[in-house]
């Protein structure tokens, strides 16, 4: 077997939580580094999703990277295809591309107390890496229902994360299964194309409109031009999202004018008496996640659709049978039922200090990371978008940006002070995350009656953070050594990053 490559830093996934760390690390002149990514290209999520009507919830000047604003987004929120091209041209002018390997699986991270480094193999090379960052993500495992039969559909049949665009449904009997926020994009935008649609609704989701809008020429060319213009507007749509947190987090109640509007959006999209009461949740606003549409009523409303609300018994070769013994005929199945949230993926990969991975840890214990990133017994191994990072009212793009500051100072420090490794303190680690988790029982997530993907087997919130997104951010302003078990430097490991290297020459 060839030895392994040496490398400093290895990042997992290229999405934007691969991408920021790359080209912070860059910029603090951190330049040994590899970013394996199992896609053939950047983008994650965004490369991934490319189903008719994905488009962001989230206005796209503040999802966005702080350090590349684009002004020439076309519409207040992006559709995918824009959103992708933004991070294949921030990647492409970072100038960390050559850094990226492609096509490769990262199928095994093994830290070797003895070397204090992640033996990492892939697909392609074995590494031996310093430091292991992962962005692998949380929404990048579809996963499938387990309903009876489904292996047995002789149609077409994908899921909505690896939609199947060979497969053409104009004319077409085509079911959806799942009303969640891929769903609702995916309905209107193929609803007028199938012959006949039928809808799987398990629980129906709130809906608020779609404030959208497309950005004229001359508000382009003024964002371009005028200084301080596009951040004026990220601030001000950051400041208007964060005034939603305590709805979510402490009062409920405060979301009432959220519910009057989702009320109206029933209202004005359909008018069926029966089908608005199938629609109209029977949990808080909030519990779930809040969803923004204004074309999803009349969709379901229109003559060729059907809301089919009993629950799915069985999947047969040729359609789908309900409880109540109904099989309904189809040519195309799309399973929009979303992602393996509460159980990351990459975590079955990871194997710590004691020889145990991180899925099997966290098995028994639910997930948990210091501040959402570093986890005990799985030294030099930092998350992007791990447990307790996620958010239902803001940019993610943020969360990413403080985690990455944070993880960049650690390494610095590291380099800073000889320490080989950093390992968070296991009493560290479950404070942070009893505290949390205290606080998650007064949210909205907790209290407002619904099941929902946030929460993980034993009833814990392991997904959501519970506070401002500027707290997150206060948070992971700079690394904590103090919270960690540090070991020092031995010799051979020592190199100086090219920042450092200047920085002594000077
Ligand atoms: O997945 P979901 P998604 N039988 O888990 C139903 C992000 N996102 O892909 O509610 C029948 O939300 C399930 O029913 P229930 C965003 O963070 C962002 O839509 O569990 N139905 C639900 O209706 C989002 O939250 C954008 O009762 C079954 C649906 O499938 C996350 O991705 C756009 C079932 C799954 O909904 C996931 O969204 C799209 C079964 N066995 C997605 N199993 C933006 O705009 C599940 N369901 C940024």
């Amino acid at each position: 077997m060839s030895s392994p490559v040496d490398v400093d830093t290895l990042i997992i996934g290229s999405g934007f939580a691969g991408l920021c760390a790359a080209i912070k690390l860059q910029e603090a002149g951190e330049r040994d580094f590899v970013v394996i990514e199992k896609g053939s290209t950047v983008g994650g999520t965004w490369r991934d999703n490319t189903y008719p009507g994905a488009a962001c919830d989230v206005p796209s000047q503040l999802y966005s990277f702080s350090f590349a604003p684009n002004p020439d987004w076309s519409m207040s929120f992006s559709p995918q295809p824009e959103i992708l091209a933004y991070l294949e041209r921030v990647a492409r002018d970072s100038g960390t591309l050559d850094r990226f390997v492609f096509d490769t699986t990262v199928e095994n991270a093994r830290w070797d107390g003895g070397q204090d480094r992640w033996l990492v193999s892939t697909s392609g090379a074995t590494y031996a890496a310093r430091v292991v960052i992962s962005g692998a993500g949380g929404l990048s495992a579809p996963k499938l229902p387990a309903i009876d039969g489904i292996e047995d559909f002789a149609g077409e049949i994908f899921h909505s994360a690896r939609w199947d665009h060979d497969v053409d449904l104009a004319g077409k009997r085509v079911a959806v299964i799942g009303t969640g926020a891929s769903s609702i994009q995916i309905v209107p935008a193929i609803q007028p194309t199938v012959g006949h649609l039928d809808v799987y609704q398990r629980t129906a989701p709130w809906v608020i409109p779609r404030n959208d809008r497309r950005y004229p020429a001359f508000e382009r060319a003024a964002l371009r031009h005028v200084p301080g213009l596009q951040d004026l507007y990220r601030t001000a749509i950051y400041w208007g999202r964060e005034g939603y947190v305590p709805a979510f987090t402490r009062a409920p109640k405060l979301a009432t004018p959220a519910k009057q509007m989702a009320l109206a959006n029933i209202r004005k999209g359909i008018s069926d008496p029966a089908l608005r009461a199938k629609v109209t949740p029977d949990f808080q606003i909030g519990c779930k996640r809040i969803l923004i549409s204004n074309t999803y009523y009349p969709a379901l409303a229109a003559d060729n659709t059907d809301l089919v609300t009993d629950p799915i018994a069985r999947i047969t070769p040729s359609g789908i049978v309900t409880s109540d013994g109904t099989e309904r005929a189809i040519d195309v199945l799309i399973v929009a039922t979303g992602f393996h949230t509460t159980e990351l993926p990459i975590t079955e990969h990871l194997v710590g200090r004691s020889g145990t991975t991180l899925a099997d840890r966290w098995e028994e214990t639910g997930m948990s990371a210091y501040k959402g990133t570093a986890v005990a017994d799985f030294p030099n191994l930092f998350f992007i978008v791990g447990p307790n990072t996620g958010l239902g009212h803001s940019s993610m793009v943020f969360m990413i940006e403080s985690q990455v500051t944070y993880i960049v100072d650690a390494i610095r420090s590291m380099r800073r002070n000889g320490y080989s490794s950093v390992e968070v303190r296991e009493d560290v680690e479950r404070a942070w995350s009893a505290s949390l988790q205290q606080r998650m029982k007064r949210t909205v997530w907790s209290t407002g009656g619904c099941a929902s993907w946030y929460l993980d087997k034993h009833g814990n919130n392991t997904t959501l953070w519970p506070r401002s997104t500027f707290s997150f951010r206060g948070a992971l302003a700079r690394f904590d050594a103090g919270s960690y078990r540090v070991a020092a430097t031995t010799p051979s490991h020592a190199t100086p990053s090219s920042t450092d290297r200047e920085e002594s020459l000077a």
